[in-house]
């Protein structure tokens, strides 16, 4: 592509924020922590987490930069960004969550591959960009479209960087041309991130943001649009971000037997406090988020302060004084909510949240259940240990 210095190297990469915990230096991997994330509902830039699979490209002719839109259509496309700036513009606030989010806790049942995470690699931004569907529409693909005349059924996101998993090439994802020409389904290519031109970590000039889709499907410093028959055969959609049964190992693994990941499950973790926690009193503040996949709004909130025994339900909300209703017009379809309680605990006490959607799905109970290989989707009940420690002071 014109105007881009793709560093092969990882000697000019962005400035971040010192708070993030680097969880993977090169390629660059950072969350930040628990209670910065839960601070503001829409996720500061610099908190946001980066998850990256080699260095950061360089898009320094803003002037030059060109997305393609190939495949199988009848006129293929070069837009620049003013092309696409035309567009009628969309603000969505939309919650990315990477698959490997939780993998940590997942590999103490049983080694894993993949890069660590704590429960902070999630975030909520509002995404200003054009809609797909608008984009699709210049190339002569109606909305609603399964299946182009020339049999194109998928479309296929090219990034500009360079990654090992691809043997040097680039980064790529693919989802179903249905989808990409649903209004519903909200698919940006996005330039801002909660109102400022994208940055160089999450995607400038331009990324895709699949709403309620785990992160890997959302390709950053987009290069190229293909109209495909078949979906992307890439390494990260054929041979990774893919679930198995607890059976599966790297002996017996068979990838094609089954498909790319795509909506999230329903997940929730606890934020104001760590994984063991010694608190002076025994009253604490428990909060969080809990997020579902698909656009599935979250319909309760559980929480238990002995270890899942009994459970109460606690508030959720989004907004200040907007009460928040699953599935409401007024609520954000794609984001999160937080839930926040304050609770008296005994000396020692395991406090559990879970989720359940508005389809009724919940979060499973043991991560042992949903152990795989690779360290994905681990949504199991979140728990924290908490020891309630008198100092001489208070002691009567
Ligand atoms: N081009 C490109 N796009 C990418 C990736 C990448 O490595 N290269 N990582 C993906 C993964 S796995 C996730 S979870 C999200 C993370 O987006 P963020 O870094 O903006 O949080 O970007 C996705 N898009
Ligand atoms: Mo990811």
């Amino acid at each position: 592509m014109p105007g881009v210095r793709g560093p092969a190297v990882y000697s000019q990469e962005p400035p971040r924020h010192p708070c993030l915990k680097i969880n993977s230096k090169e390629p660059f991997n950072a969350e930040p922590p628990r209670s910065a994330l839960i601070s503001s509902y829409v996720t500061p830039v610099e908190l946001f987490y980066k998850r990256n699979h080699g260095p950061i490209p360089i898009v320094d002719d803003i002037e030059r930069y060109r997305v393609s839109i190939i495949g199988l259509i009848e006129n293929p496309k070069e837009l620049s960004m003013a092309d696409i700036r035309k567009l009628p513009k969309y603000n969505v606030p939309a919650t990315l969550q990477c698959a490997g989010n939780r993998r940590t806790a997942m590999s103490k049942v049983k080694t894993v591959k993949g890069v660590g995470w704590d429960v902070s690699a999630i975030g909520n931004a509002v995404w200003g960009g054009a809609r797909l569907v608008d984009v699709l529409e210049l190339v002569g693909i109606p909305k609603l479209t399964a299946t182009t005349p020339s049999g194109g059924k998928h479309v296929e996101f090219t990034s500009v960087d360079k990654c090992k998993e691809e043997n040097g090439g680039p980064y790529k994802a693919s989802i179903p041309l249905k989808q990409a020409t649903s209004p519903e389904a909200d698919v940006l290519l996005a330039y801002e991130m909660n109102g400022e031109a994208l940055n160089r970590d999450h995607g400038y000039p331009l990324r895709v943001i699949v709403p309620g889709v785990i992160g890997a499907r959302s390709v950053k410093w987009l290069d190229s649009i293909d109209i495909t028959a078949e979906e992307c055969q890439g390494f990260f959609m054929q041979r990774d971000y893919k679930m198995f049964p607890p059976s599966v190992n790297w002996e017996n693994i068979n990838w094609a037997s089954r498909r790319p990941q795509m909506d999230f499950p329903v997940q929730s973790a606890i934020c104001s406090l760590e994984d063991v926690d010694m608190v002076k009193d025994g009253k604490v503040t428990v909060a969080g988020y809990a997020v579902s996949g698909g656009g599935r709004g979250i319909e309760r909130v559980d929480l238990s302060i002995d270890g899942g025994k009994t459970w109460v339900e606690v508030a959720r909300y989004q907004k200040p004084n907007v009460p928040y209703v699953a599935d409401d017009m007024n609520s954000d379809k794609w984001a999160w909510v937080f839930f926040k309680a304050e609770v008296d605990i005994p000396q020692n006490a395991e406090i559990v949240a879970k989720a359940v959607d508005i389809a009724a799905n919940v979060q499973p109970e043991d991560v042992a259940d949903i152990w795989n290989l690779r360290g994905i989707l681990n949504t199991s009940w979140h728990r924290v240990r908490v020891r309630v420690g008198y100092s001489n002071l208070t002691q009567n």
